[in-house]
């Protein structure tokens, strides 16, 4: 057989497949994913394998809950307890008084627009626990005797050294962890009186009327605390139980 004869029957055979309109190769199926608040971003959790939409899912993948319509990358940022716009962080501020903070506590002292001290939405403890060893006058650092905005800290950081008793307010409040912000403490006297005129102007952060405590102590076995419903403020017995709100500087 010469070469000529098999050009010619390669030629008859391309000819042959390219008059055949069907494509051989099947359309590849693509990720889609569930969007399930139908606000047009998808869950990137939730997908499906499909050449065609399936319904129920889109082909984003950007919706950072996708239980609630009002949040996903299209949204502006307010000031609330979600991350409206799904970049990783919960508010983005200016901030005032009775606003949800950075964290997504309340804020109840705005030294200026983006910073301040917000406090927990919530209690620690439940019902309330002990300020901690009675009998024993903190004295680590300066002591817990600071009264002033600015010192809550320091006198929360000086309890935790020189108590050991388990589950006191103290601990509770170091130990509170919100939308990964684990800095928080519990606040001193003057810092605890700015959160009682922000509950009672504001009415948000549902305190009720329960005492709270400071973290200023009053000698060897006393602490102050306040009376959320009446403002009031007490030196108590450190044995004693009594609410505890958490509180973080921004
Ligand atoms: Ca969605
Ligand atoms: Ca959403
Ligand atoms: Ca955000
Ligand atoms: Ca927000």
């Amino acid at each position: 057989m010469t070469k000529l004869p098999i050009m010619l029957l390669a030629s008859v055979f391309i000819v042959a497949c390219g008059s055949d309109e069907k494509d051989p190769t099947p359309t590849p199926a693509t990720t889609w994913y569930a969007d399930t608040d139908l606000d047009t971003y998808g869950n990137p959790a939730v997908t499906q394998s499909a050449v065609d939409q399936p319904s129920g899912y889109v082909a984003d993948n950007t919706d950072c809950d996708d239980d609630d319509m009002d949040v996903n990358p299209g949204q502006t940022e307010i000031n609330d307890d979600k991350d409206n716009n799904c970049d990783g962080t919960i508010n983005d501020g200016p901030y005032s008084v009775g606003d949800r903070g950075p964290a997504g506590g309340w804020v109840f002292i705005a030294t200026s627009p983006f910073h301040g001290l917000e406090a927990a939405p919530v209690n620690q403890g439940g019902s309330g626990t002990t300020w901690g060893c009675p009998g024993t006058l903190i004295a680590s650092g300066n002591g817990a005797e600071g009264l002033e905005v600015g010192t809550g800290y320091l006198n929360t950081l000086a309890i935790l050294q020189d108590c050991t008793d388990s589950g006191i307010a103290a601990k509770l409040a170091d130990a509170y962890t919100l939308n990964g912000f684990d800095d928080w403490f519990l606040p001193s006297q003057n810092e605890l009186n700015a959160l009682y005129t922000m509950w009672n102007t504001h009415v948000v952060g549902g305190f009720g009327s329960d005492h709270f405590w400071s973290s200023s102590e009053n000698g060897v076995n006393g602490a102050w605390d306040q009376h959320f419903g009446d403002g009031f403020q007490d030196s108590n017995y450190k044995g004693y139980s009594v609410s505890v709100r958490a509180v973080r500087a921004f």
